[in-house]
């Protein structure tokens, strides 16, 4: 009989776990509330993407009843581990980071853990060596990068021309998860077509001025290049401009690809000088909300809240101008 009794215990836990009704224990739990102070701490506000981002959190904090405590670390993670800091002391509720370098955040995210606040990584993760989605916060929500960087790769292998690609390679911020992730994803994917080689890459810190002076400098080493990929458009947008200035032709006698889908990137693809950008969406707030409201609910968060990501060539990126940022 008691044996029995522990069987369908056990049964039942197993049945609890699949249906996803058990959260793991040492998370800590959200408790259900109209209103929740909610801390974003944004690490930088320097380009479209951050700022449509920011936005999306602002726009949402009204629909999903959110006391919204923002900060903008203004490119330092020292600064943006101490703005969780003071988030932590100010008592929110939970927190939605985008860390923007894997290592030095991971001091925030073991603090907010340590403090009880549910938190959610936004956009970028930490080492994943070290801090788990599922144990040591909530879930990771973004995209794949790897894959957007193979993305990038298998269009430009499908639609480059020429016999030889010389290609530069701008990469986002050094230890940040999409630099590495998306060097990563193009790296290897190009590499199967030996048309192709890498002949110099660079991080231009995902910002566009740092793109244009990297690709001026890297266009007197490799006059001959005649590819670039650049981990984000604002560095894409950097390169055409030191491009330009060099008397070189983007769209002609350059082929330029990168990632995220901003308004210059579609309206530079519309006027022929881009080939194509794979989507990296900024509008985060709606995926915030309805996730932190099903962990509220009690249901466990799959580790990894993937977002799905479209790609925007000639052929489409007309019409999505409307909608970019
Ligand atoms: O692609 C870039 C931004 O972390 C996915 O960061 C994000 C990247 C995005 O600064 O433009």
């Amino acid at each position: 009989m008691r044996r029995r009794m522990l069987l369908t215990t056990a049964a039942l836990l197993g049945a609890m776990a699949l249906s996803g009704l058990v959260q793991a224990q040492n998370l800590p739990p959200l408790e259900q509330k109209d209103r929740y102070k909610v801390g974003f701490a944004q690490m930088e506000s320097n380009n479209p993407w951050r700022i449509a981002e920011t936005k999306s959190f602002q726009e949402t904090a009204e629909a999903c009843g959110w006391d919204l405590v923002s900060t903008d670390a203004a490119g330092s993670a020292a600064k943006q581990v101490s703005d969780v800091d003071s988030m932590i002391a100010q008592g929110i509720d939970v927190l939605f980071l985008p860390p923007r370098e894997e290592k030095p955040l991971l001091p925030a995210v073991m603090k907010a853990q340590a403090a009880g606040i549910p938190t959610f990584l936004v956009d970028r993760s930490v080492d994943p060596n070290v801090a788990k989605a599922g144990e040591h916060y909530i879930a990771f929500l973004g995209s794949d990068f790897v894959d957007q960087g193979r993305r990038v790769a298998e269009w430009t292998i499908e639609n480059f021309k020429g016999d030889k690609g010389i290609i530069v390679e701008l990469e986002g911020t050094t230890g940040s998860s999409p630099a590495n992730d998306r060097k990563k994803g193009f790296d290897e994917a190009i590499a199967a077509d030996d048309r192709f080689e890498i002949v110099a890459s660079q991080s231009g810190d995902f910002a566009r001025d740092q793109g244009r002076q990297v690709m001026e400098t890297l266009l007197q080493s490799h006059p001959d290049a005649n590819i670039v990929y650049a981990h984000n458009d604002e560095m894409a947008i950097g390169a055409i401009q030191a491009l330009e200035l060099a008397g070189r032709k983007p769209g002609e006698d350059v082929l330029v690809v990168s990632i995220d889908g901003t308004r210059d990137a579609l309206q530079a693809i519309t006027d022929g000088k881009m080939g194509v950008t794979v989507e990296s969406s900024p509008f985060f707030g709606p995926l915030a909300c309805d996730v932190m409201k099903r962990y509220a609910s009690g249901e466990t968060i799959e580790p990894w809240v993937k977002v799905e990501d479209r790609i925007f060539t000639k052929e489409n990126a007309a019409e999505h101008i409307d909608e970019a940022y």
